[in-house]
This record gives structure tokens, C-alpha cells and sequence, in this order.
């Protein structure tokens, strides 16, 4: 897969982060629960380090709870981090993030007297305009089911004394591992128009087949699912009824039928991400 996924933008972004920085006291970097190690920007590990910083696992109401569960005591395991999981769409005390930020540096800020300074960053279509707007409760900042969404840094006044500053997500130049980079895609953190729809779907065929056979059965009612993933996503095209003029299947809407249905959670809760084996 060879895309340019690492437009000017993220480049500016990342630049922004790392001026900002002396004027935030803490950082919060939200990742994708389906993905916690593949969301994982680690430019902004790098910038986060020797920082307060928190880890949200978010958007696990599309995750496996139990797989989450160990992610979030893996990342508590690490040295400097406060990790937890929630859904910015339906958790019920978003509050709860800023009073883990004022605790976290209430001495710092105390002696200068200026309002407590949180910055959510993360990868694209994470969910850190949401989660701002949840806090927040009401809609100041851009939400949408598209990567690159919002443009620029905002800072959002929360209560007195608490800020928090939305930025735009931003992914790093090369991944080492290609999974990555499809994982990536499949879950929407990459815009698709510079992406090979059919070689991201071929990757999701193979990948749900290998890992969650069952679902794809259950979903698309075909019994005996092909191993060679141009004809399985043939045949869903088939099923759904997706035919061009003569007949054949309409194979490109097949392909981007697939990655949306696992994106809107219509293949049920995913996780992608084996947990690490570590030390408890
Ligand atoms: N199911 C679910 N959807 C979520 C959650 N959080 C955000 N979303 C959805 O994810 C999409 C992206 O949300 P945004 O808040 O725009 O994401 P962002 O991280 O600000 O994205 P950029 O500004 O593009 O970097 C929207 O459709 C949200 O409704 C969550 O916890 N669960
Ligand atoms: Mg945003």
C-alpha cells in the first residue's frame, strides 16, 4: 500500500502540538479502542513524554470490553500514564476527565493562577471534538464520521479555571508494520480518497474471515465463505444485489459496502489489536 498519508497539514499540526506545549499542563491523547496500538501516534508519545498526560481508549462502546479492559491495565502498567476507556458518544459523566486533569496538577497551577490547560490530540476520526462537545455539553466544536474534520486548534473554556484545546489529528510519516496503515484505513482514520478502496477491502475479507469468520456469515448469509478474498467480496456484492448492466457485481461498491458496514459497527464489536504480554 503506497498512499500519501502525511499531507502539510500534519505537518503544521505537529509543529503546533510541540509550541503549545509550555502553555498545557496536561496531555490527553484518545486512541480508537478497536485499535489501541495501531491509533497510537508515537510523535505524540514522543511529545507526551516527561508530561501529565492521560490515555482514552475511546469509542469502546465498539470494542470487545474484555479486550479493552486488559489495553487499558496494559497502558496503566506504564511508566507516567493514567489510561481509561469510555465512549465520548454515551458516557454518562464526561466530568469525570477534567477532574482527572485538576487533579493531576492542581500544585503546578495553583502557584500561577491561570486556568488548568488540557489538550486532546490523537489520529484522525478518534473522537476528540466529541468527547470536547460531551464535556462541554454543547456542540462548539466540528464532529464527523470523515478523518481531517477539524482544521485548527481551539481552545473551548469549560468552567472557570478549565480549558480545554482541540486540535486536528494528526498521523505520522511511515508506518513500520503495513498492517498498521490498513488497520488505519479500515477504521476511517485515513481519508479515503487517497486510498485503494479494493486493496483496504481485500485486507478487511481476509482479516474478518481469519479472525471473525462467524460474523461474516451471519451478516452476509453465505455459508461456505471463499478463501481467496476477490471472490468473497464477490459474493456479498451478489447477495446485496449490487449487479451492473449484463449482471456482473458491481465489485468497488461490494468493497466499500464491507469496510463501512465494519466501520459502522454492523459486523458487531471489534477488536483488532492483540494486548502485549507484560509484567503486572
Ligand atoms: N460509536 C462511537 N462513535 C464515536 C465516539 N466518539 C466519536 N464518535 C464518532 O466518530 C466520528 C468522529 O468524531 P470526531 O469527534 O469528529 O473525531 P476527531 O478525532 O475530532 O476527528 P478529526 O477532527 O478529523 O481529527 C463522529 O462520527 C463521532 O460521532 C464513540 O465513543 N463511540
Ligand atoms: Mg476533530
Amino acid at each position: 500500500m503506497t498512499i500519501n498519508w502525511y499531507p502539510g497539514h500534519m505537518h503544521k499540526t505537529r509543529k503546533q502540538i510541540t509550541e503549545s506545549l509550555n502553555q498545557t499542563d496536561v496531555i490527553i491523547e484518545l486512541l480508537d479502542a478497536r485499535i489501541p496500538s495501531s491509533s497510537r501516534n508515537p510523535l505524540i508519545d514522543e511529545l507526551a513524554k516527561d508530561r501529565n498526560r492521560i490515555i482514552i481508549i475511546n469509542k469502546s462502546d465498539l470494542a470487545d470490553p474484555v479486550i479493552t479492559k486488559k489495553w487499558t491495565s496494559y497502558f496503566n502498567t506504564q511508566p507516567g500514564i493514567t489510561a481509561i476507556s469510555m465512549s465520548s458518544t454515551t458516557d454518562k459523566n464526561p466530568g469525570k476527565i477534567v477532574k482527572m486533569c485538576r487533579d493531576m496538577c492542581k500544585d503546578e497551577v495553583w502557584f500561577s493562577r491561570r486556568p488548568v490547560r488540557a489538550m486532546i490530540a490523537g489520529i484522525p476520526n478518534v473522537g476528540k471534538s466529541t468527547l470536547i462537545n460531551k464535556i462541554v455539553g454543547k456542540k462548539k466544536t466540528e464532529v464527523s464520521n470523515r478523518p481531517a474534520v477539524t482544521k485548527r486548534f481551539q481552545r473551548v473554556s469549560i468552567s472557570r479555571g478549565f480549558e480545554l484545546i482541540d486540535t486536528p489529528g494528526v498521523l505520522w510519516p511511515k508506518f513500520e508494520d503495513q498492517t498498521v496503515g490498513y488497520k488505519l484505513a479500515i477504521l476511517g482514520s485515513i481519508r479515503d480518497s487517497i486510498l485503494d478502496i479494493q486493496d483496504i477491502a481485500r485486507f478487511a475479507y481476509i482479516y474478518m474471515l481469519e479472525n471473525y469468520e462467524e460474523r461474516l456469515i451471519t451478516r452476509f448469509k453465505i455459508e461456505e465463505l471463499p478463501a481467496e478474498s476477490q471472490e468473497g467480496i464477490t459474493l456479498i456484492g451478489r447477495k446485496r444485489g449490487f449487479l451492473l448492466k449484463g449482471g456482473t457485481v458491481d465489485y468497488d461498491r461490494a468493497c466499500r459496502l464491507l469496510i463501512q458496514e465494519i466501520r459502522d459497527g454492523k459486523l458487531g464489536i471489534l477488536s483488532f489489536d492483540d494486548v502485549p504480554i507484560y509484567q503486572h
